[in-house]
């Protein structure tokens, strides 16, 4: 059996990283990628408008100065196909490719306690040796194909954002009904609504989105950014999102402030865009009166922007803002001022069945040639439990995590000697910019396996006492926000049956202090052997 001193999962932004940091060590890796080719996230999801929320010079990797220096982004917020190229640029420029295998899924990973290695199996059933096992599986990369009957009948195409196809998808002529009002939604409705003869959006909770305000990229602006890309980046690390660090911040409160004054402040960040409007005030996510203030300016804008007021109302959401992700987009509301787009109220007249020509809700039937669901993921432990991962005594990963998951820093699990999660449940991976996230995890288990090496140390393991603590921990951070109390995929609600545990921790620079207090504790909270 072939065997290599690691097996990464995935070939997005993580598990290319992790190839790069292993290879420099001297390792021989494998990485196993399900696609075609590199990309993760920005491989599958290439639909209609598909385009990053965080700034495209700070959603970048940082590790080569000459990588930042050399690329040139072209847009404020980079689309999906220039991120694409990127990450393809990136693996074309370090050679990645050699040490990747495509087209193979990862159906099981065993630990031999005896032998201290994983055996991993592909479901075309071949299988591999292992010392490490790093699971770059992605935060988001497991679509949600809701249960609605039907969808065998129907005769028409059917899509999911996040598996659009490699070909050029023409709506133009056609009826099409898009099935959710999440980012994913929000950025395809204003493309789709220029081609399609009718849009019908099936929405059952409305959504909070800012307008991205992007724009080409002024090519100074870029130069003077990059002449201070370091600067630019270490001001970052100190940012509660990992992102921003440019733009103004506040971490005053809503209601120290006098309600002109506050206007004005939602107005200003609303002006920046996107999730910077999240910045106008600290206290956003802690406080309801301001989270409400946050979200009533949000709502007093749709009302602004929709012109029919019984549309526009439809449009507001009333959950708290962040209880989900904010959205950024380019158009979204103005879209239903169209007179082909038709905004569909799910929530009151609930989606019966697909049939062979359309939807029908409670309320009849809309005929369809398209159907796109823009429904979302099985986020942060999708992919994981899709995979058969047995620890020591054979333990399953899946039942270890039935009542929720659990792990150390996000980064290990208890009884899963070996195996690295990069920007796994647990750490702030989704709260923050995913690049640096992701850096900052493939650099501790790269410096950790080095250190391993160092010491001849063959095994680390999580203490099951550390990881009962971290979740704790994170459960801490999150109940003393307003998210938890808002159904979202942040804490599982969109899977029926998915345990109800909030999955990520807030506080990026906390979160990565912390990891170095840990490192420079000898790793404090994992055995070694
Ligand atoms: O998915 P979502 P997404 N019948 O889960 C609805 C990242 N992302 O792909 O809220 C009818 O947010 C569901 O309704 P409800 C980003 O982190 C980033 O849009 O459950 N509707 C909801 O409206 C984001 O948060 C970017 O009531 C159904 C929608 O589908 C995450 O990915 C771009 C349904 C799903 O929304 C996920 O975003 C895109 C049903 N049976 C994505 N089932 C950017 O960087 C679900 N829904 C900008």
């Amino acid at each position: 059996m072939q065997s290599y001193d690691a097996v990464i999962i995935g070939a997005g932004f993580g598990g290319l990283y992790m190839l790069h940091r292993l290879r420099s060590l001297g390792m021989d890796v494998r990485v196993f990628e399900a696609g075609t080719d590199v990309g993760g996230t920005w491989y599958w999801n290439r639909y209609p408008g598909a385009r990053c929320d965080v700034e495209s010079m700070e959603y970048s990797y940082q590790f080569d100065d000459e990588l930042q220096q050399e690329w040139e982004w072209t847009e404020r917020y980079a689309a999906q196909p220039e991120i694409l190229a990127y990450i393809r640029y990136v693996a074309d420029r370090f050679q990645l490719r050699d040490d990747i295998q495509f087209q193979t899924r990862v159906a099981s990973a065993v630990f031999d306690e005896e032998s201290g290695t994983w055996s991993v199996g592909t479901v075309d059933g071949e299988q591999y040796l292992a010392n490490f096992v790093i699971a770059a599986t992605g935060c988001l990369s497991v679509p949600n194909d809701p249960d609605i009957p039907g969808k065998a009948d129907f005769k028409g195409e059917l899509y999911h954002t996040g598996r659009w196809p490699h070909e050029s998808v023409d709506f133009s002529g056609k009826r099409v009904g898009v099935v959710g009002t999440g980012s994913s939604a929000i950025q395809s409705v204003p493309i789709i609504a220029e081609q399609a003869s009718d849009l019908y959006v099936f929405q059952r909770t409305p959504a909070y989105s800012v307008p991205a305000q992007n724009e080409p990229l002024d090519p100074e602006l870029r130069q003077r950014l990059k002449a201070r890309y370091a600067d630019l980046r270490e001001q970052n690390k100190r940012e509660q999102l990992g992102f921003g660090a440019r733009h103004p911040d506040n971490d005053g409160c809503v209601m120290e402030m006098k309600p002109e004054d506050r206007r004005e402040q939602f107005e200003r960040h609303w002006k920046l865009g996107g999730l910077l409007y999240l910045r106008a005030f600290g206290d956003i996510p802690f406080d309801q009166e301001a989270n409400d203030a946050a979200a009533g300016f949000v709502r007093e804008k749709i009302r602004e922007i929709v012109h029919d007021p019984e549309t526009a109302e439809k449009l507001c959401p009333h959950n708290n803002i962040m209880g989900k992700r904010l959205c950024a987009d380019s158009g979204y509301f103005a879209a239903f001022n169209r007179p082909n787009v038709h905004l569909v109220d799910v929530k009151a007249d609930p989606i019966e069945k697909i049939t062979a020509t359309g939807i029908r809700t409670t309320d009849g039937d809309y005929e369809l040639d398209c159907i796109v669901f823009a429904t979302g993921f099985d986020a942060m432990t999708g992919a994981l439990n899709r995979i058969d991962i047995r620890g020591r005594e054979g333990q399953c990963l899946q039942d270890k995590w039935s009542d929720g998951p659990r792990t150390y820093l996000g980064l290990e699990v208890a009884g899963f000697p070996n195996l690295f999660i990069v920007t796994g449940p647990g750490s702030p991976s989704v709260f923050t910019n995913m690049v640096p996230s992701i850096e900052q995890h493939v650099d501790f288990i790269a410096d950790c396996i080095a250190y391993m090496r160092d010491r001849e140390l063959r095994i680390i393991e999580a203490e099951q006492e550390a990881e009962d603590e971290w979740v704790e921990h994170v459960n801490a951070v999150a109940d003393s926000t307003l998210l938890p109390q808002t159904d979202s995929w942040y804490v599982g609600a969109n899977i029926p049956g998915k345990p109800r545990v909030f999955m990520a921790l807030l506080g990026f620079p906390e979160y990565c202090d912390r990891c170095d207090e840990i490192v420079a504790n000898g790793y404090e909270g994992f055995a070694f052997s």
